[in-house]
């Protein structure tokens, strides 16, 4: 197997042998956001593919996500980090009813290295959660992540008591199940505020650096 190859069977096999040195080769080849974007997450896709295939069972999804974790811990000392000034406060949640926080922890990771102050509220984090941290910390940006369909769902309920909560700060909102589409059509109308999407966690960086502008 390539090198490429072997770093996606990691995260298909939901083993760790040889991972770390195999990362470590990487890196003379690739940057840590390439190989988190490129091999690992072809592995994720994988794992995606034979899930629905039922060809995985929950368990072994697991132990894939461990990888894929283990790898990020990893790559993350690697990555380019700008130390120069604090750009903003970022509050991040995955959605109520939703597990899924491998994408979300990437966000926290390129933000934070990136001069926003991150306040991480977790999984499954229902919205009146959202607006306790939000009256507490002030967020610049409201951060929601989810992968699950009816987390698509949840999102909007969530900007639909944001708003009852009379927040307007601009809404960020992230992951598998959701669409630039679905985002202005069905979320946007609930709130007040702003509300954009970003499709992976460096175009959330950018846009958090354009509201923040
Ligand atoms: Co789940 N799962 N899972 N799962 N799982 C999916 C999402 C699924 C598509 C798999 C499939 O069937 N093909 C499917 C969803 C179906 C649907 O609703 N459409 C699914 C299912 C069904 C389930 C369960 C219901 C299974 C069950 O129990 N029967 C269950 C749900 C439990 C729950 O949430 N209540 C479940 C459980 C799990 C595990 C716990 C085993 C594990 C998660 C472990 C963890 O996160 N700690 C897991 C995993 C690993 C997956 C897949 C295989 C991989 C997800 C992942 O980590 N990707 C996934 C299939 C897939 O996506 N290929 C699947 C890597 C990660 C870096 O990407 O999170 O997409 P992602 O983040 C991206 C972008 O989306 C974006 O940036 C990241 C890249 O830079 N992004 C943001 C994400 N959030 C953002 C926020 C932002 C900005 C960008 O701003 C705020």
């Amino acid at each position: 197997l390539t090198l490429e190859e072997r770093l996606a069977s990691y995260v298909v096999e939901g083993t760790k042998e040889g991972l770390l040195s195999d990362l470590e080769e990487g890196l003379n080849k690739y940057s840590a956001l390439e190989l988190i974007n490129g091999p690992l997450m072809t592995g994720m896709a994988e794992v995606g593919r034979l899930f629905n295939n039922n060809e995985l069972i929950v368990a072994e999804v697991l132990q894939s996500a461990e990888v894929m974790k283990a790898s990020v811990t990893y790559l993350e000392d690697f990555m380019e980090k700008d130390e120069s000034s604090v750009k903003g406060k970022v509050i991040l949640a995955t959605v109520k009813g939703d597990v899924h926080d491998i994408g979300k922890n990437l966000v926290e990771i390129i933000l934070s290295n990136n001069g926003y102050q991150i306040i991480n509220l977790g999984i499954k984090v229902p919205p009146d959660k959202i607006i306790e941290a939000y009256r507490n910390e002030k967020a610049d940006i409201i951060g929601l992540s989810g992968l699950l369909v009816k987390s698509a769902q949840q999102m909007i309920v969530t900007a639909q008591d944001l708003k009852i909560a009379d927040i307007d700060v601009p809404i960020m909102v992230g992951g598998a199940a959701l669409t630039r589409k679905f985002t202005k059509t069905r979320i946007k109308p609930e709130y007040d505020g702003m509300v954009v999407y970003a499709k992976d966690a460096m175009d959330g960086l950018d846009i958090a650096n354009k509201l923040m502008d």
